[in-house]
């Protein structure tokens, strides 16, 4: 995807379509100060800033997230998309909230308490925020008591844990049974990965789904939540 004339190439000077072509290319390659100054022409020039989100941050997130679930992205590349998507984002944030534009949803995500492994967990955070999804992040370590908080704190549409110990994956039964006994397991979509773990592991402790990388939770968290608002 890279240009090797980079260099020469004037963002302001490229036409809408062809600036967005270009965003594309940039976030793939992980240019932080690129999306970021796309990010404001296209601002500049009066697109309001879902359609930047969607047409420009979001389309070039999905081309990195399919080339990461094909094998041909890896970690570190992934990590520098989704740092530099994180730059357009941090433009768009405010602006989205001023304009009330709606989040696709909401996930309280959380590595399992003993287990402090994060990169995997960061990946589906940063990818469904690419998505337009709003993610609130617990960190590692995390108990069942912190994840029950932040789901009556922040009534969000999913709990996503990750696990990658043998030793910790257990733990994510602790939590579900937990929401199971204070009556509110049904009031909000599980999905688990990592991993250790398997679709099995995911439907004996309960999970509504496992998810074998980023790019699947972001698949399946759009679909149980537009099917969960339908029904
Ligand atoms: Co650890 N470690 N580690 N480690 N470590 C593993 C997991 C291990 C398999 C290595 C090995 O022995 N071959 C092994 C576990 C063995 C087992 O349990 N069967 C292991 C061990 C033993 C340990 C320690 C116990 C080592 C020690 O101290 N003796 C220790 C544990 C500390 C603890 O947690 N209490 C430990 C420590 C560490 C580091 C701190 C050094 C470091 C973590 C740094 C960090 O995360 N900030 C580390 C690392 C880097 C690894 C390996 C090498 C890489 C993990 C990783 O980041 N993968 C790992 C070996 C391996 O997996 N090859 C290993 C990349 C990441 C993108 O993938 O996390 O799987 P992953 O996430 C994927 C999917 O699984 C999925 O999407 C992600 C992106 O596609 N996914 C989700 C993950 N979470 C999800 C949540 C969702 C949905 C999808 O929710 C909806």
């Amino acid at each position: 995807m890279s240009d090797e004339n980079e260099d020469d190439i004037v963002l302001s000077d490229l036409a809408d379509d062809d600036l967005v072509e270009q965003m594309f290319d940039d976030l793939y390659d992980g240019l932080a100060d690129e999306i970021r100054e796309g990010t404001e022409i296209l601002l500049g020039r009066g697109w309001d800033p879902k359609r930047v989100l969607d047409d420009a941050l979001v389309g070039g997130m999905n081309i990195v997230g399919k080339d990461f679930r094909d094998g041909i992205l890896f970690v570190p590349e992934v990590l520098l998309a989704a740092n530099s998507m994180k730059s357009g984002m941090a433009i768009l944030r405010p602006l989205l909230a001023a304009t009330g534009a709606e989040p696709v949803g909401k996930m309280v995500i959380g590595t399992v308490k003993g287990d402090i492994h994060d990169i995997g967990k960061n990946l589906v955070g940063m990818m469904m925020e690419g998505a337009g999804f709003e993610v609130i992040d617990l960190g590692i370590n995390t108990d069942a008591e912190t994840y029950i908080a932040a789901l009556h704190k922040e009534r969000p549409d999913i709990l996503g844990m990750s696990a990658l110990l043998t030793t910790t994956m257990p733990y994510m039964k602790v939590v579900i049974d937990a929401m199971t006994e204070q009556g509110i397991r049904d009031d909000f979509i599980v999905m688990v990965g990592g991993a250790p773990l398997n679709e099995e592991f995911g439907n004996v402790i309960g999970a509504d789904a496992y998810c074998r990388d980023a790019a699947t939770a972001v698949e399946v968290a759009k679909s149980l939540v537009s099917l969960r608002r339908a029904s």
